[in-house]
């Protein structure tokens, strides 16, 4: 989803995100920065939550597999581009450039419940259907 950046390249430039382009509700909102070129994170889904994923500097590579298995890969580098990742969507992020700050805006608090972070345990609930 893109958002409207409000400025001139001379001034700078203004996002507001509200609540009309969002799918649900914001419950959190939490970000990763200083992570180093060679490290991946993520390698979890989650049961129930919904996130939108915004690299505010700098650029990350996300990959997602869908309950279907398929794959996309996704550049996020651009400030007023948030990626949606919905329930049942495995995703690691990579390749953080220097100085990336990557600002997720969750639907529900924390919750470890939620994850799942063996892949093969996301295959077997991915075949039941669930
Ligand atoms: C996700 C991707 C995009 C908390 O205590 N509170 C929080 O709100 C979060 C998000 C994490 N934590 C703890 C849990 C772990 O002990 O922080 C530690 C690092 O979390 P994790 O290894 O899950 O971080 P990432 O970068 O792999 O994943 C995070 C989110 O956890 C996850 O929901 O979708 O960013």
């Amino acid at each position: 989803m893109s958002f409207k950046a409000i400025g001139e390249k001379c001034e700078g430039y203004l996002v507001p995100i509200e609540d009309i382009q969002i799918l649900f509700n914001i419950r959190r909102v939490y970000y990763v920065y200083n992570t180093p070129k060679d490290i991946a994170r993520g390698f979890h889904a989650h049961k129930e939550l919904e996130q939108i994923l915004i690299c505010i500097n700098g650029s990350v590579v996300i990959n997602c597999e869908d309950v279907e298995g398929r794959k996309e890969q996704y550049i996020l580098n651009n400030p007023a581009l948030g990626l949606y990742i919905g329930r049942m969507i495995w995703h690691t992020m990579e390749q953080f450039s220097d100085g990336a700050i990557l600002l997720v805006l969750a639907s529900d608090l924390y919750n470890e419940e939620d994850y799942i972070r063996d892949y093969v345990e996301f295959k077997n609930r991915c075949n039941r259907g669930e």
